[in-house]
């Protein structure tokens, strides 16, 4: 199987111009956005010219359907909320072109999907979510925005495009091609990673309530500032993880919404996501205690209101050993002893989709190891080293 270099990369760009924005190569395409819409219905488009027959699903997952039973490779096309051109992108449009590329080769049946909402506008990886069942529509249609908007509003945005669920009983297995997001391939010098497992993740909104008031007028000592409790909490739970942790365990609190957020009134309100990361469970559920019990000492000793939100989690997952090895073997032709097994950070469509199927994921570099941000980017001769251990791994998978 033969994949075209120069119409891989001709499609990666005019994926790019739905929501360029900011410097370099940046994309604000956040799920659902008129950005987001356009950029499916244009990726539908070349779907169709591809020989496959797009469909939505009612969350917006785009599949491009072969017909019988076929592999599915793909990602997700939405974006952060300031984000980069590869990010899920990547992983549609190499899947595209090896789809048409097996199609002239009379290679194996290649589906193509590009997963809704990956980024977590409303969840976390939200559209697979639904599709593999770990979220149900009633729950995820309940799910709220930073600005409060609801999944279920948001989602009407795909309009009559809207189809059935696909029957997942369709597809024999999924690769999902990305950027590896993080230093480690980019530090190496090496053209790929074949992923080995991908970390869990636990995410929950939290809010302290205390009492508005003047700035000037309100003595320290009678002040009830919400900030203040999130800053002690942040103190306190970076301590508390010092006897729980490994080096490879993250946790992140990257949105904090101020009420009224104003220089001269103490804040009476800080809601706050709260989001961790490891490879292992338990880890993840002792964590979960401590930001639970953190959280609610501060809001006694500081005369606070206290609530969390829904608790949103994937587990750990491993990658399918036949998969893995179809992959290994590609990387290996491609870019002989230059290639590692590694594990992902990243939570990916793939955590969700092995409930229903047999996965894998491939990593290509990350310039720097730069990601969720306006500079990511990675060397264009190894996206396509990257499509090339795809397409490879593929056809050692017929
Ligand atoms: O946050 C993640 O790991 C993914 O990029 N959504
Ligand atoms: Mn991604
Ligand atoms: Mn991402």
């Amino acid at each position: 199987m033969k994949v075209d270099a120069e119409r891989f990369l001709a499609d990666l760009h005019k994926l790019r111009e739905f929501g360029a924005a900011g410097v370099g190569k940046g994309v604000v395409r956040p799920a659902y956005s008129k950005a987001d819409i356009a950029a499916r219905d244009w990726l539908a488009g070349r779907m169709r010219e591809a020989g496959l027959t797009p469909q939505f699903d009612p969350v917006g997952n785009l599949f491009g359907l072969a017909e019988g039973a076929s592999l599915l490779l793909g990602s997700h096309s939405d974006s952060q909320p300031e984000g980069g051109w590869l990010d899920g992108a990547l992983g549609v449009i190499a899947a595209l072109e090896v789809a048409r590329a097996a199609q002239e080769a009379d290679g194996p049946p290649i589906s193509v999907v590009s997963f809704e909402d990956e980024e977590g506008r409303f969840g976390v990886t939200t559209g697979s979510a639904v599709w593999a069942g770990s979220t149900p529509l009633e729950v995820a249609d309940g799910l709220t925005d930073r600005d409060g908007v609801s999944f279920a509003a948001a989602r009407a945005a795909i309009g009559d495009r809207s189809g059935d669920f696909i029957d997942p009983a369709r597809f024999t297995g999924y690769v999902e091609m990305h950027i590896e997001q993080g230093p480690v391939l980019d530090g190496s010098g090496e053209k790929a990673g074949v992923v080995t497992d991908i970390v869990g993740i636990r995410d929950m909104r939290i809010t302290f309530s205390g009492q508005q008031n003047h700035a000037g007028t309100t003595p320290m000592h009678l002040r009830r500032d919400a900030f203040q409790a999130l800053a002690a909490f942040n103190a306190a739970i970076n301590a508390r993880f010092r006897n729980v942790v490994t080096p490879a365990t993250v946790w992140t609190i990257g949105h904090v919404g101020l009420h009224p957020n104003a220089s001269s009134i103490v804040p009476g309100r800080a809601t706050f996501s709260m989001q961790w990361r490891d490879g292992d469970s338990d880890r993840l559920n002792r964590m979960e205690r401590i930001i639970r019990d953190t959280a609610e000492e501060i809001a006694q000793a500081q005369g606070m209101g206290l609530s969390f939100g829904p608790m949103l989690g994937l587990e750990p997952v491993a990658m399918d050993a036949t998969l893995r090895a179809a992959l290994e073997a590609g990387a290996e032709a491609v870019a002989p002893g230059n290639w590692r097994k590694m594990p992902s950070g990243a939570l990916h469509d793939a955590t969700n989709v092995a409930r229903l199927m047999p996965v894998a994921m491939l990593f290509t570099p990350s310039i720097g190891g730069i990601s969720h941000a306006f500079e990511e980017d990675t060397d264009e001769a190894d996206l396509v080293a990257g499509l090339r251990v795809l397409a490879e791994a593929v056809g050692r998978l017929r």
